[in-house]
């Protein structure tokens, strides 16, 4: 490929659609992604987001919506369709036809419109093999190859054909122009290997595989067998059932094909998606009783309606004109369904998990994550930033943030809640040498660079998050973002992860930081920035009266400029065996760094125990926070210069991290240079008591 082409992927939030979009990236296609969300979830969007470690543009927008379809077509330099979107279920459309015809062929004539209008002549369409209806209706017909007549028995498969058939048309008006490629899937099942995106029916599933996997996880009591009467080898009925990762790759050698015509040369084609072998559910049965290692109990019933006795492909054609087969066994995907089952028993949809909007417009990418909604102990976090932008203990919350992204983008920020990187704290007249070059960062901060400068981390919008709950009251929200070299002054490109992990039972909040660089070395440190006011509760917009007790008196002697002056000095502060220090309405004032351990050269901190650094208490309300990390240095803040939508001393923060300056300062330095193949890593906990 010359240039990175665009793909429109409408459906792309959904089962197929979602695979599809892991191999576009992987192929090396920019892809947008348009979806009405009516059988689908943004969740496996913002998946998509980690695991191919892109953004990925998301329209939520109803294909038959002429204006907002427009809009994407403006607003993007599409080169190509592939076109997903549609409704599917086999049974619902016989008792809802008229909105089976509606959604599916208005949605697919107004997305021919736009690419008529904007010049878009390449488009993939998900069809299916239900177009050739009960095939065994011919003597010779099995496996079916794509000339058997076509003969749908159901609405659903009645809308496939009509939009088959709406393309033939347009390409038999304008043959040098349109190049449409008609995709017949069988039966498609499985889930991504890495168990990050998968089939999530909403409802009772229609589908074996999808049944099978709620009764394996206890949703459900047994399978119904539907009918053991076929005349086949154990009298089940015979299906070509597929991986949906080799389904994916149907599309993406399609689209190469299209992509690969002469200009002026248009087709307009059908193409088979099978494994030209037939599985009885029998024998899927006993496949996936395997991946799960029991037996899943089952009860044979009667035949289903419409259910015909083989549906296997003949998939030849694909083989020699796409270049394309499949090479995962329905073992394989069995295995790969289990993972995506056993990790995501609910699929996308978690209790305990709410998803807003944190701007005035429906922007999927700048959202609001609350994990252990409704619990005794919730986090809020934002894709922007990776901001802790709320935390509640007992449904009060205990520290500053603004209710909208706005709140966090006013020029003179306070980094309230923030993700800060990729270096945290003063480097000094923001300069720095390494491996020989020479960097001058912009001064944000007197005479200093101060948390990475302007527009750093903490203003950018992460990717993902990929939430999870991996056991009762655990949640957990992984954001990521890709830093290149350059793009915030500093060298290499960098990749950073921020893992939130929220255990409701014990009302802490972990963050684990990693990074890994490519290309150079970089300076690093990264921390949290909370402002915590334990006194919320009380309706205080002060920290007055809080009882804070560190780890250790010794801190970082720091010059007028607040650039360390290399010495280690002990300041006024309670440790934990005195009598707590008393913050008070304006003093005493800290912005000092304390450091547990003076010569770590750890760039991951993560394997060391994790030390209490801070301890504060309001003794009215009785909220207390302790501050627990892997890392050598703490940073006490009260507050005195708190500003953007905050007053002075509406909040004190504790931010775990590196030595101040320690890239200038030749006995620490060894702590912050991330090279090559190494990683970095630190870990802070909060915790409410
Ligand atoms: N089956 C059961 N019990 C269940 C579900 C299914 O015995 O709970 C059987 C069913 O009778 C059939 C086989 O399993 O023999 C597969 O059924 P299912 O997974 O529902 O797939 P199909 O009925 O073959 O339909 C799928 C898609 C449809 C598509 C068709 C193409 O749902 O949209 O057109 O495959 O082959």
């Amino acid at each position: 490929m010359t240039k990175q082409q665009t793909v429109l992927v409408t459906g792309g939030a959904g089962y197929i659609g979602s695979h599809t979009i892991v191999e576009l990236i992987e192929n090396g296609y920019n892809c947008v992604i348009v979806d009405n969300l009516c059988n689908s979830s943004y969740e496996s969007v913002a998946r998509l987001e980690v695991l191919c470690k892109t953004h990925i543009p998301f329209y939520h927008v109803d294909l038959c919506d002429r204006e907002p379809m427009e809009r994407i077509f403006k607003e993007n330099k599409i080169d190509s369709v592939i076109h997903f979107a549609g409704l599917k279920a086999v049974g619902e459309s016989t008792e809802i036809p008229l909105k089976y015809y509606h959604n599916n062929i208005l949605g697919t004539l107004v997305l021919l419109e736009m690419m008529q209008r904007y010049d878009v002549e390449k488009l993939v369409f998900s069809s299916s093999a239900t177009v050739y209806g009960d095939a065994t209706r011919f003597p010779d017909m099995i496996p079916i190859p794509e000339e058997c007549p076509v003969g749908p028995t159901n609405p659903y498969g009645q809308t496939k054909l009509a939009i088959e058939k709406i393309l033939a048309d347009l390409y038999n008006s304008e043959k040098e122009t349109w190049k449409f490629a008609i995709l017949r899937y069988f039966n498609p099942i499985g889930a991504h290997p890495s168990g990050l995106i998968g089939e999530d029916p909403l409802g009772i599933p229609n589908n074996l595989l999808p049944y099978m996997a709620q009764v394996a996880t206890g949703r459900r009591e047994k399978l119904n067998v539907f009918g053991n009467d076929y005349d086949t080898r154990d009298g089940t009925p015979i299906r070509d059932y597929i991986h949906v990762v080799d389904l994916a790759k149907g599309h993406i050698a399609a689209l190469k094909y299209l992509d690969a015509r002469q200009t002026g040369k248009g087709i307009c084609r059908e193409w088979n998606l099978g494994s030209g072998k037939g599985s009885t559910v029998f024998e899927v049965y006993r496949a996936f009783c395997d991946a799960v290692g029991e037996e899943i109990p089952y009860v044979v019933t009667g035949r289903r309606a419409g259910d015909v006795i083989n549906l296997t492909a003949k998939p030849d054609r694909a083989k020699q004109e796409l270049k394309w087969q499949t090479e995962l066994d329905v073992a394989t995907a069995c295995k790969d369904n289990w993972k995506w089952a056993t990790e995501n028993p609910f699929g996308y949809q978690l209790k305990g998990v709410k998803a807003d909007f944190s701007t005035h417009e429906e922007q999927y990418d700048a959202r609001f994550i609350t994990i252990g909604a409704d619990s005794k102990f919730q986090a809020t976090v934002a894709n922007l930033g990776a901001t802790l932008v709320d935390l509640k203990v007992d449904g009060e919350s205990v520290v500053l943030g603004h209710n909208c992204e706005a709140g966090y983008l006013t020029p003179d920020t306070c980094y309230a809640g923030a993700t800060v990187g990729r270096y945290a704290n003063r480097i000094a007249h923001g300069k720095f040498q390494l491996d020989g070059e020479k960097y001058q960062l912009t001064i944000n901060n007197g005479v200093n660079c101060n948390h990475g400068g302007p527009g750093s981390f903490h203003a950018k919008r992460f990717l993902g998050p990929l939430v999870q709950n991996p056991s009762k009251g655990i949640f957990t929200a992984e954001f990521m973002l890709i830093d290149e070299d350059k793009e915030t002054e500093f060298p290499g490109s960098l990749e950073v992860h921020v893992f939130y992990k929220l255990n409701v039972l014990t009302k802490s909040l972990e963050i684990e930081y990693t990074g890994k660089v490519s290309g150079k070395a970089t300076p690093i440190n990264m921390t949290n920035h909370t402002y915590f006011n334990l006194n919320k509760l009380l309706g205080k917009g002060t920290i007055e009266g809080t009882e804070l007790q560190v780890a250790t008196k010794k801190s970082v002697e720091v010059d007028k400029d607040t650039i360390p002056t290399g010495k280690i000095i002990e300041r006024d502060i309670a440790t934990f065996d005195e009598k707590p220090t008393v913050l008070g309405e304006k003093t005493p004032e800290y912005d000092y760094s304390f450091v547990t351990e003076e010569h770590s050269k750890d760039i991951d901190t993560r394997s060391k125990k994790l030390q209490l650094v801070t301890k504060a208490t309001n003794p009215e309300s009785k909220v207390t926070l302790e501050v627990l990390t892997t890392e050598p240095s703490f940073h006490v803040y009260t507050g005195d210069w708190l500003c953007a939508g905050f007053a002075p001393r509406e909040g004190f923060a504790v931010e775990p991290g590196r030595y101040v300056d320690a890239i200038n300062q030749p006995s620490w330095k060894d702590s912050v240079i991330l090279k090559p193949n190494e990683t970095y890593g630190s870990k802070i906990v909060y915790r409410f008591s």
